[in-house]
């Protein structure tokens, strides 16, 4: 079990503990035009929390939004929250003013820094809540009153808040494929223990990597892979403000990246688009927020070498706690339990299903389910076990193999047919770069499995081009889980994190 002292402040921990480790001038955060090393960190930082704390009056427990693309100064202010006892609630740049007025609300924040480029809605969502909006800072902006000026005449050391292990350090709010956004929050001491699980168990970083990837800060995913893994580690991380699959292949190759973190689309992307760049100083290569197909780790594997480590995280239990590691490796399926961590799948009853038979996932281990004032958090949370609301397979190997969110699985015809495995066969298909399927209403027949397929650049689909994917699914799955519909779209509707909404594609169905 992992056991930290009763007062710890995780930000000072990856920060000047990393420092007392690995000493302060080593490399540390690159961005788009500057690059700064562990010490040169730690000052912006501690100057930082000191604006906070002397000139905004940030008190110890409050809350403090933080939005902006992923930056070293976004990186800063995460630290510095941090740092002068402050809780974090990092929100997605591209949330819209009505969305961020609800998250101000619900999470009470009080303070906001807000990257200069996205203060618009922000703006918009305080006018509407007069009185009980955010005290706001900017940063990355021309005025005097900006953070990046501020910062020049406050102290370069700051001591940190000598807050609780089990003092809350952070909100982070669930994407919402579907219903409104859930804060979770995270105490210091889960901070620093899925560096401690799945970052020293499974990803094993040395101080020698270069991390790079898509996921903003406001996505946990992104937050552990792109700032708390490789400070923990020592290791330096490349931030990038608009990481699109081309700009991720093209910092690979600038920098030398070795550590990628991001989603199976990006990943089929970049196969479809590298054309000769050399990603050879890649070693690790992690893929969640989405199933991973088999075909997709094999392409990968084929075109660079390096074998994805698939994991599945939640927002709610902040990282990865199901992945697949060096000595377990079997393409297509998650893995096993993060060390740390245990994992069940379920009936409808709570009860263990045989090896080989579909159940809920459940999870339990040293970090888990705190929903901020939401009665959802006794259906996530059940006899100690985190329901995390997907259908799984364990073999008897002890392997985990995804079949869908629960309530996305289908019932046709009396079967029970996970999209999973039918994306996995359409995707097998050198025609297709991305397929999500549903199922949709029949009025003769009832509900039917319908795919959206989105094909390879220059393919125009024909009239037979649908039945010669059936026939493809057919060839490799039992035949009633081939599609009796398929729509061509040119892309697949997804959250601001990448994530396949689904319902999207059922509410539009004709
Ligand atoms: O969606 C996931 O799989 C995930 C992974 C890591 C951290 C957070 C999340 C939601």
């Amino acid at each position: 079990p992992l056991e930290y002292p009763e007062r710890i402040n995780c930000a000072e921990e990856l920060l000047d503990g990393t420092i007392g480790r690995y000493g302060a001038d080593r490399r540390c955060v690159v961005g788009a035009d500057e690059e700064l090393t562990y010490g040169g960190l730690r000052d912006r930082v501690d100057r930082i929390a000191h604006v906070l704390v002397a000139e905004q009056g940030v008190r110890p427990g409050e809350r403090v939004l933080l939005r902006g693309p992923n930056s070293p100064w976004l990186a800063a202010c995460w630290l510095a929250v941090l740092k002068a006892g402050g809780v974090v609630v990092t929100v997605l740049p591209v949330l819209r003013a009505g969305e961020l007025t609800t998250i101000l609300r619900a999470a009470r924040v009080a303070h906001a820094l807000c990257d200069a480029g996205c203060r618009d809605d922000l703006d918009e969502a305080a006018r509407s809540l007069g009185a009980d909006a955010p005290a706001t800072l900017v940063y990355g902006g021309e005025g005097d009153d900006d953070l990046t000026v501020r910062v020049a005449g406050r102290p370069g050391r700051f001591a940190a808040v000598p807050t609780a292990a089990d003092d809350a350090c952070m909100i982070a709010y669930t994407s919402g494929t579907t219903g409104t956004p859930k804060g979770c929050v995270h105490f210091h001491r889960d901070v620093l223990t899925i560096a401690d699980t799945y970052s020293a168990r499974v990803l094993r970083p040395t101080p020698d990597d270069l991390f790079a990837g898509s996921p903003p800060f406001a996505f946990t995913f992104g937050l552990g892979g792109l700032l708390i893994f490789p400070l923990r580690a020592g290791a330096a991380t490349v931030l990038l403000e608009r990481p699109r699959p081309e700009a991720l292949m093209d910092a690979v190759v600038d920098h030398g990246v070795t550590v990628l973190f991001t989603a199976p689309t990006a990943y089929r992307t970049m196969l479809a688009g590298r054309a000769g760049r050399d990603l050879s100083s890649l070693r690790r290569c992690v893929s969640a927020g989405e199933h991973l197909p088999a075909a997709t780790w094999h392409a990968w594997y084929e075109a660079t070498g390096v074998r994805l480590l698939d994991g599945i995280g939640a927002t709610e239990m902040l990282h990865i706690f199901l992945s697949s590691d060096d000595a377990h490796m079997r393409p297509g399926s998650t893995g096993r339990p993060v060390p740390g961590y245990t994992a069940a799948v379920l009936d409808d009853e709570g009860t263990p299903v045989p090896d080989g038979e579909p159940g809920h996932l459940a999870v339990r281990g040293p970090v888990g389910c705190r929903y901020l004032d939401d009665d959802r958090q006794t259906e996530y949370v059940r006899h100690g076990w985190n329901h995390t609301g997907d259908t799984y397979v364990r073999d008897e190997d002890g392997y985990f193999w995804y079949r869908a969110r629960s309530d996305d699985m289908i019932v046709s015809a009396g079967y029970n047919i996970a999209p999973a495995e039918v994306e996995e066969a359409l995707l097998s298909s050198p025609e297709v770069v991305e397929a999500a399927v549903v199922g949709v209403e029949d009025p003769e027949r009832g509900p039917i499995v319908r795919a959206y397929v989105v094909l390879e650049p220059g393919i125009e689909a024909d009239d037979g081009t649908a039945e010669r994917l059936r026939e493809h699914v057919r060839s490799r799955i039992s035949p009633y889980k081939a599609p009796r519909s398929v729509v061509f779209v040119p892309a697949l509707p997804r959250t601001a994190t990448g994530k396949l909404q689904r319902f999207r594609l059922r509410e539009e169905a004709p």
